[in-house]
C-alpha cells in the first residue's frame, strides 16, 4: 500500500508522530519561526486575532483582510508555548474572543482561515447563492485556545473548527468538516446542486473521496506543512515522509482528475461537497513543499474551483489566507528575502528526500 514511505516509518510510526510528545521527534518543542522568518506575513493584520463581532454573510464586505493560521490540524505543538509565525504588527492588548453562540436562526458556523474551516463556509456561499439560504459566522481563533473553551467543546466535542449550530433544527449542532458538508447538503440542498442522492452511486462516490480527505490528505498535509515549514527543529526524515506522503496522494487525485472536470458525479463530474472537503488543502500546497506543475490535473481542477465567485467568497471567511498558493508566489516574486527562504526550504526538502531516497511514486 504505502510500501516506500511505509519501511522508512520509525518503530512506532506515524500514529507515535500524530499522538503526542515522544523522545526522538520531541512535538513539544516544535516551533515554528516568528513572522520576520516567513515570506508571507507581509499583510497579515491584527485583526487576524480579532473578529470580536457578529458577522453574517451578509456583512461580507466588513470582513477583515489578509489573515492565516500556519497549523492548521496541529496547533496542539504550537500552544505549548512556542512562537508561531504571526502577523509583523503589533497586536491589541486586549481583542476579545466569541464566548458563545450569537443567532438566533439559520446555521450559525464557527470557523478561522483555516482548510478544514473554508471547506464549510465555501459550501455555505455557494448554498447562499443558489437558494438564498442564508448564515451567520463567528471566527474563533485557534491560536488563542477558543476552540477549547467548553462553551465551544459542548459543540464541537473535539475542541476544534469547523463546527456549525443549526438554529432552525433545535440548535443540533455538527462537527467534523465531511458531516458538516452531509448535514448541510442532506437538509438544504434539496435540488443535489452540490451532493447527490443518499442511495446513489454517486453519493456513495463522493464519500469516498471525502473520507480519503479526511484520513489522507488532511493529516498528511498537515504534518507535511510542520515538517517542511513550521518546524523549528528541521528534520529531514519527517519532511520527506509528509511531504512525501503528500505527493502520492496528489497523484492519486490527479489520476481522478484525468478526463474529469471534478471528482464526484456522472461523466466529467459535478462540483460537489467531495471537491470541496479538499480544496482548501490545494489551495495551500506550496506552502506543504508541493508543486502543482507536478500535478496538471489538479491543477486545473483548482483553477476551475476558485474561479467560482460563492467559492472565493468562502475562501474569505473569517479572512483570505496569506498561505494561499497565488499569495506565496506574488510575494516571492516581489520580495527577494522570501524568495531565498523559500529556496533555502526547498534545499532543505530536497537534501532530505536524497537522504532518505525517496522517490515519487503513486497508484
Ligand atoms: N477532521 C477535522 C479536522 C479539524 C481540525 O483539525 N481543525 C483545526 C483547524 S484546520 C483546528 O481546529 N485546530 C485547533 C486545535 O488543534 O486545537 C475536520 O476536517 O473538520
Amino acid at each position: 500500500m504505502l510500501s516506500p514511505l511505509k519501511l522508512r516509518l520509525p518503530a512506532a510510526g506515524p500514529a507515535r508522530l500524530l499522538k503526542g510528545p515522544s523522545p526522538p521527534l520531541r512535538w513539544s518543542s516544535f516551533t515554528a519561526p516568528r513572522a520576520s522568518a516567513f515570506p508571507f506575513h507581509q499583510s497579515n493584520s491584527p485583526r487576524l486575532f480579532h473578529l470580536a463581532t457578529p458577522h453574517t454573510s451578509r456583512h461580507a464586505s466588513r470582513r477583515p483582510p489578509g489573515s492565516s493560521h500556519p497549523a492548521y490540524s496541529t496547533t496542539r505543538q504550537l500552544q505549548q508555548g512556542q512562537s508561531i509565525p504571526s502577523p509583523s504588527t503589533p497586536q491589541p492588548e486586549e481583542m476579545s474572543e466569541p464566548t458563545g453562540l450569537i443567532a438566533k436562526s439559520g446555521i450559525e458556523l464557527l470557523t478561522f482561515g483555516t482548510p478544514n474551516g473554508f471547506k464549510v463556509s465555501i459550501l455555505l456561499e455557494e448554498l447562499k447563492e443558489a437558494y438564498g439560504k442564508d448564515f451567520t459566522w463567528q471566527s474563533i481563533n485557534i491560536m488563542k485556545n477558543t476552540q477549547k473553551e467548553p462553551w465551544f467543546t459542548a459543540i464541537s466535542p473535539n475542541g476544534r473548527i469547523p463546527a456549525i449550530v443549526d438554529h432552525d433544527r433545535n440548535d443540533f449542532a455538527v462537527f467534523e468538516g465531511l458531516s458538516i458538508l452531509t448535514y448541510l447538503t442532506r437538509h438544504y440542498d434539496p435540488e443535489h446542486r452540490f451532493s447527490f442522492p443518499v442511495d446513489s452511486d454517486d453519493y456513495s462516490v463522493a464519500e469516498q473521496w471525502m473520507a480519503w480527505q479526511h484520513g489522507g490528505l488532511g493529516p498528511m498535509q498537515g504534518q507535511a506543512n510542520l515538517f517542511f515549514q513550521f518546524a523549528k527543529e528541521k528534520i529531514p526524515y519527517g519532511a520527506q515522509l509528509y511531504v512525501g506522503e503528500s505527493e502520492r496522494l496528489y497523484g492519486v487525485l490527479d489520476k481522478r482528475l484525468e478526463g474529469r472536470d471534478f471528482v464526484a458525479g456522472p461523466g466529467k463530474g459535478k462540483y460537489s461537497i467531495a471537491d470541496m472537503s479538499m480544496i482548501g488543502w490545494v489551495s495551500i500546497a506550496t506552502l506543504s513543499g508541493i508543486d502543482l506543475k507536478q500535478f496538471p490535473n489538479v491543477q486545473a481542477w483548482y483553477e476551475r474551483i476558485v474561479a467560482r465567485p460563492a467559492t472565493a467568497r468562502g475562501f474569505a471567511i473569517p479572512s483570505a489566507s496569506s498561505f494561499r498558493n497565488e499569495t506565496l508566489a506574488k510575494t516571492r516574486a516581489e520580495d527577494p528575502e522570501a524568495k531565498k527562504k523559500a529556496d533555502e526550504n526547498q534545499k532543505f526538502l530536497d537534501d532530505a528526500k536524497k537522504q532518505y531516497g525517496y522517490k515519487y511514486s503513486s497508484p
